[in-house]
């Protein structure tokens, strides 16, 4: 039954899309890899790009993070707008297309100093494409300034932001969310913000941090809620499941995820997200060595070459540096795809 609805490529309902973890990962993977084939080819996408992390004093203590300073990461930072546009200054050097600047919750830098990290980035850098701020960053800025989300939103649009990253969706299951992020943005709000996002006519991205004490079924229910806004909207440029790294944090797992539990849940993400184009294996969080097979399960993005990176690395993943671009690329051939430079918005580049 459920493999016929595969097959016929129909929608699947909430208990079907979660006996799709009862499948064998080959099984699963040929049914995922047989949507990515028709819809890219052998073609990966990749970008280049620069990770800014401005600030990590945060007024919020989610139990998964390692990157805001706190009692375990007791070395406070908030960069000067000159130190940010050097940093940009440099990788625009390294041809980068985009920067993608998320922050901590700081309350003591003023509104003004969000907003004018974009102001200044753009009027010196109008070709650069700006993706910042996540859901949860929006909300904290709303509630800190007394600012309804759509004067944050007009704010950022005003102040040079082209495009929103997916960070801050964590795991919708409010149960699950009370527990691992209680104090920072709600599921529905998180909702709520992509979608006035999206009816200004912009794009965005949509995580979910899997593989710490949520179900599969708190996956499937995270996936239906995306689909069902993606449905209003069709906002959503990418989905993102980052692999919950577990090092130097609160929030201790049992057992780390297995690799063909990753992979499935790759593969159901292509399936049952047949409305959001891209499927992005974020080698960050997955390994490099796991985001290439991914290829063969659904992805068809890459993410970028990074050059620094702070939150998942903080966590003990192995991408403090980024990768070198040719690093990439190569890589990407070797897994036998093709490797395809895009910008912020998937038009292909060169
Ligand atoms: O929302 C925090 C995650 C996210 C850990 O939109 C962790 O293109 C794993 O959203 N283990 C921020 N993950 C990063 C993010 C992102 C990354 C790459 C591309 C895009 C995009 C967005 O980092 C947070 C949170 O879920 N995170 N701690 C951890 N221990």
């Amino acid at each position: 039954m459920i493999l016929k609805k595969l097959e016929d490529r129909q929608r699947l309902n909430f208990d079907e899309a979660l006996s799709l973890y009862d499948l064998d990962l080959i099984t699963l993977g040929t049914y995922a890899n047989n949507i990515r084939e028709d819809r890219f080819g052998k073609k990966t996408y990749y970008n280049i790009n620069r990770h800014i992390n401005p600030t990590n004093v945060c007024k919020d203590v989610c139990q998964f993070c390692a990157y805001s300073a706190s009692r375990k990461n007791p070395d406070q930072y908030t960069m000067t707008h000159d130190e940010i546009l050097d940093t940009v200054t440099n990788s625009v050097k390294n041809n980068i297309d985009e920067v993608h600047i998320v922050s901590a919750h700081n309350p003591n830098t003023g509104l003004e100093w969000y907003l004018e990290i974009f102001k200044k980035i753009k009027d010196k850098f109008p070709q650069l494409h700006i993706k910042a701020l996540t859901a949860a960053e929006i909300h904290f800025l709303s509630t800190q300034y007394n600012k309804s989300y759509e004067e944050i939103i007009d704010l950022m649009c005003e102040n040079g932001v082209d495009s929103m990253p997916g960070g801050g969706a964590e795991i919708f299951d409010e149960a699950v969310r009370k527990r691992i992020c209680g104090g920072k943005v709600k599921s529905d709000e998180w909702l709520q913000i992509h979608k006035l996002w999206h009816e200004k006519g912009k794009k965005s991205n949509a995580t979910m941090l899997f593989g710490h004490i949520e179900s599969r079924a708190n996956r499937i229910d995270h996936m239906l809620r995306l689909r069902d806004l993606q449905d209003i909207t069709g906002g959503f440029n990418a989905f993102i499941p980052l692999v919950y790294q577990t090092q130097n944090n609160y929030l201790k797992v049992k057992e780390p995820l297995t690799a063909q539990e990753i992979l499935k849940t790759m593969a159901i993400s292509r399936i049952v997200l047949d409305n959001i184009p891209s499927l992005k294996a974020y080698w960050v969080t997955s390994t490099m060595k796991l985001a290439l097979i991914a290829q063969e399960f659904g992805a068809n993005d890459l993410d970028g070459t990074i050059e620094k990176e702070s939150i998942q690395s903080a966590a003990g993943a192995n991408s403090k540096n980024g990768i070198p671009l040719s690093e990439f690329v190569e890589l990407i051939k070797n897994s036998g795809f093709e490797p395809i430079r895009r910008d912020s918005l998937y038009k292909e580049l060169d």
